[in-house]
């Protein structure tokens, strides 16, 4: 063998050495690659963040300086009316539980007291007063309906005692002859004996009222209005 050529067992190694070495490089040049395209593809794009932020700045800014602020509601005022109603429906409260458990009835924006004891019209109607309500008033077919479900004989705030003749209610305003509900024949100052007092009487039929001597001893409803 010629000893200066290269002996091909050494020229082996040293391509295998360098074909490992190339691939160590290849290999570490692939992993860098890789995670430079991984990071990337996660990371957020920052500068479309900050787009993002100025433009919400900018429209909050517009926003600001076109709010007028006489459109906006006046809080004040509606924290007063809301309180207002608050209390009005406390006092509206406190009145129907006041009533209720004296014993009053409670029938369209009314508290109506039955008596359970007969006095003359002048007496019911003094209780009433010093109840602080008044006789009854009735100012519909609904209302007379209601008294007329107790089915009993009960003075009225109705008279004529003033002139003969001429009805009116306790309050002073005249009978009105669309809710007047005489009996067929009433009122007719029976046998001429002065009945100047209203009563319900005629249970049986819508049109129940009678005039009766007012010192008979009835029955009475007041009648308490509330606001
Ligand atoms: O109590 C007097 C009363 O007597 C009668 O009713 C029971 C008269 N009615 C008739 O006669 C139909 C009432 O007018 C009178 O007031
Ligand atoms: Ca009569």
């Amino acid at each position: 063998m010629d000893k200066n050529l290269p002996d091909a067992s050494a020229t082996n190694r040293k391509l295998v050495v360098l074909s490992l070495g190339l691939l160590c490089i290849l290999q570490a040049a692939l992993n860098i690659s890789l995670r430079l395209a991984l990071y990337s593809s996660d990371a957020p794009d920052h500068d479309a963040v900050i787009r993002n932020l100025k433009e919400e700045r900018d429209q909050l800014k517009r926003k600001l300086n076109t709010f007028d602020s006489s459109d906006a509601p006046d809080y004040d005022a509606v924290i007063r009316n809301l309180t207002e109603e608050r209390d009005q429906l406390k006092r509206k409260l406190n009145i129907f539980d006041h009533y209720t458990q004296e014993g009053w009835r409670y029938f369209r924006s009314s508290f109506y007291f039955i008596s359970s004891v007969k006095k003359s019209w002048g007496d019911s109607r003094d209780d009433c007063l010093q109840k602080g309500a008044d006789l009854v008033i009735i100012n519909s077919k609904e209302e007379n309906e209601f008294t007329r479900q107790f089915r009993r004989l009960f003075w009225i705030g109705l008279t004529d005692t003033e002139t003969e003749g001429t009805w009116k209610w306790v309050d002073g305003t005249l009978l009105s002859t669309t809710t007047s509900y005489w009996h067929a024949g009433e009122p007719n100052s029976y046998f001429s004996t002065n009945e100047d007092c209203g009563e319900t009487k005629f249970h049986e039929v819508e049109d129940n009222w009678n005039d009766e001597k007012c010192h008979w001893q009835n029955f009475w409803i007041c009648e308490k209005k509330v606001a």
